[in-house]
């Protein structure tokens, strides 16, 4: 009889614990969710590293180099790099873009940043 007890004892802590076993699964379901969440975050930090943000720039063309795809433009000030006014060489980055910049223009242009190149994305 004490056996059969003990035994029905287990049985019912074996449920309990099943139970909130069940119970933690779906809480682990919700912290999967937020370790995804978290990796997302992490992926957005990533991103904002490779992910190109847009600069604008005006100033005088003074070089094109078709074959090389790039352009030296003598540009103002560009806050958003932080840049004083300078002469610099922009790769551009569709050749296309190339019949916007002729020698001494004046033009206003946006570029990216590509790792340690400056690549004009538009122009006018
Ligand atoms: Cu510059």
């Amino acid at each position: 009889m004490e056996k059969t007890y003990s035994f029905a004892h287990i049985v019912v802590l074996a449920l309990s614990v099943t139970a909130t076993q069940v119970g933690h699964a779906q809480t682990g379901g919700m912290g999967g969710m937020d370790m995804k969440d978290m990796d997302m975050g992490m992926k957005k930090g990533a991103d904002k590293k490779s992910d190109s943000k847009i600069h604008k720039g005006v100033g005088t063309v003074k070089k094109v180099d078709p074959a090389g795809g790039k352009v030296t433009i003598a540009h103002g000030p560009i806050p958003t790099m932080k840049w004083p006014a300078m002469n610099m060489t922009f790769t551009v980055k569709d050749k296309a873009l190339l019949n916007k910049f002729s020698q001494d223009k004046k033009v206003e242009f946006e570029f990216v940043q590509q790792g340690s190149d400056y690549v004009i994305t538009s122009a006018k």
